[in-house]
């Protein structure tokens, strides 16, 4: 395996809009983030990955981008995003940027044009029939996927919300457009892409094909050559699917993609009906520690792994993976059985200070598109879903659960910003969830994250970490996660009581050192009682 720069860093998300609000008026903005950087650089992160920060009506907080090339002026000014460059460069932090490929804003210039007439040059950017194709496909968003469109007497396709038209990309413009916009961010020193749903970029409404379609793979091999191929930068792809698509976008000879995040595991309790994630089935960590074992087995000798347990996208991992009765030990154990297997670890905003899912009072309380189009279609309209159980389904499962304001401090607004309503409820757990509170506190999950960044970075220990072949052990063991790292003779031990249950347990080697636990155990003999979620990492 060539070594490759991005292969030991950690890379930590960044929702803008919810991570500082430096000018008190209530969205989060570049400058909050650049006031941030020395809380990042000790925290052990190396490049930051940016949800959208470009032009955008905030209909989908920024995936709906109406000028690839310029800032959200509710972020800020590209003067602001050039000095977050240089001053992150300064502590040898990198920005990862989020290119949305397969859809753009309606208030984009392109669409504006578009709808002026059926021959006007941009009408074929995007996808108009005269009649919808396949009307039984529903937008990601709820409703139909096709919106009319009265002066030209034409539909046009959105996969996601009607704000969100769908680019066309058999038209060989688009694919230059991207190109373009691309190479304008790697030329301001961007080093890092993450691709938003790129697995849809090849397909072929008029057969029903919406994601991985035919010419998906040769789309991607040739935006690597004309434009981000030519720089020393990481790529991930944010590609729904299974293992083998997984390798598809990932063999290094492909030159397509370093990584993409696999959702098997966290997408394991939508219950696949048609209301998804809004009927949430129970968590089974065996299934999830079946999922690790399968993705690390099948990618790690011929491509790389993404390790991630939350996103912008998904409820908070200590209420998904974890429990509430044990935050702190729950929220060690997670990161202890993520971040030391083999891959390039992910940690998003929040997740190292153990911030946890908020239950709303009310609908009206969410701000997301997902949220009401599920509303729509599900309680209002079929009826099929209790508004009661809608909103326990929103408390466990809404994407506002990851957008709530980051948590500073137990000041107004969790030291958010510095009083202004901000657009989305502060949790009620502030006061003690927060970085000052919890920098304080020896035992707190931050500074359980501050040692794991350190471990897997110690020159002692990096090499296994980052290189080290991963096998797992006591494979059937449905409630304790053990695997072990070998690099040239040196064994790392990784156990996790994946249970909120005493679990008796045999130590499958000797313990040499304690590398890191989160009960601050001696392990005398192999034969242990394992605490609720107790986590272990040793060298045998
Ligand atoms: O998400 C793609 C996507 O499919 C998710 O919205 C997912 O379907 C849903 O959240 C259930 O988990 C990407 C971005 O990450 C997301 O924020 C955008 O809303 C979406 O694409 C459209 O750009
Ligand atoms: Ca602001």
């Amino acid at each position: 395996m060539e070594r490759k720069w991005w292969h030991d860093k950690f890379i930590y998300q960044i929702y803008p809009k919810s991570f500082k609000d430096s000018n008190n008026d209530g969205i989060g903005d570049i400058k909050g983030i650049i006031e941030k950087l020395d809380y990042l650089k000790d925290l052990g992160v190396d490049i930051l990955w940016l949800t959208p920060f470009f032009t955008s009506p905030m209909v989908d907080n920024g995936y709906d981008i109406a000028d690839y090339c310029d800032i959200n002026p509710l972020f800020g000014t590209m003067a602001d995003m050039d000095l977050l460059i240089s001053e992150a460069k300064k502590r040898e932090i990198y920005i990862m940027m989020d290119m949305v490929a397969n859809h753009c804003s309606n208030k984009h210039r392109w669409f504006q044009e578009a709808i002026k007439s059926k021959d006007n040059p941009y009408h074929d950017y995007f996808i108009f029939r005269d009649k919808p194709v396949h009307e039984e496909h529903r937008s990601c968003f709820g409703g139909s996927a096709w919106e009319y469109v009265e002066s030209l007497n034409q539909y046009y396709f959105h996969e996601f919300a009607k704000e969100q038209p769908d680019l066309n990309f058999d038209n060989p413009k688009i694919m230059e457009e991207i190109e373009n916009a691309i190479n304008f961010w790697m030329k301001k020193g961007i080093k890092g892409i993450r691709f938003d749903v790129i697995h849809m970029i090849g397909k072929q409404i008029d057969n029903g094909i919406y994601g991985y379609g035919p010419k998906l793979h040769e789309r991607v091999q040739e935006l690597y050559k004309t434009s981000y191929g030519n720089y020393d930068i990481v790529t991930v792809g944010e590609a729904w699917g299974n293992l083998e698509q997984a390798l598809d976008f990932t063999l290094p000879e492909r030159n397509e993609f370093n990584m993409v995040f696999q959702f098997e595991c966290t997408s394991s309790t939508n219950d696949n009906s048609k209301h998804g994630k809004f009927t949430p089935k129970p968590i089974d960590m065996k299934f999830c520690k079946d999922t690790w074992i399968k993705y690390q087995d099948g990618l790690n000798k011929k491509s790389w792994n993404a390790l991630f347990v939350e996103n912008h996208d998904l409820g908070r991992c200590i209420n998904r993976f974890g429990s509430l009765d044990y935050q702190k030990e729950s929220a060690k154990a997670i990161a202890t059985m993520v971040y030391f297997q083999k891959g390039t670890p992910y940690i998003y905003q929040g997740q190292e200070i153990g911030m946890t899912n908020i239950r709303m009072d009310k609908l009206e309380d969410y701000n997301d598109v997902e949220v009401y189009g599920a509303y729509n279609d599900f309680v209002v309209k079929a009826k099929d879903i209790t508004y009661e159980d809608f909103m326990d389904a929103c408390y466990k499962e809404a994407r506002d659960n990851n957008r709530i304001p980051f948590q500073w401090d137990d000041s107004v607004n969790a030291g958010f910003n510095k009083g202004k309503k901000p657009w989305l409820k502060i949790n009620n757990n502030y006061k003690e969830v927060n970085v000052k509170y919890e920098l304080k506190d020896p035992d707190s999950i931050l500074n359980f994250y501050k040692k794991l960044t350190r471990l897997r970075k110690n020159p002692l220990y990096k090499d296994t970490f980052t290189y080290g072949v991963f096998e797992a052990i006591d494979k059937d063991n449905k409630d304790i996660f053990t695997y072990k790292r070998e690099f040239e003779g040196q064994t790392i031990i990784i156990v996790v009581n994946m249970k909120k249950d005493k679990i008796s347990y045999k130590l499958p080697y000797k313990v040499n050192k304690v590398l890191l636990n989160n009960y601050n155990k001696e392990y005398k003999n192999q034969e242990l009682n394992l605490d609720p979620y107790e986590a272990i990492v040793y060298l045998v």
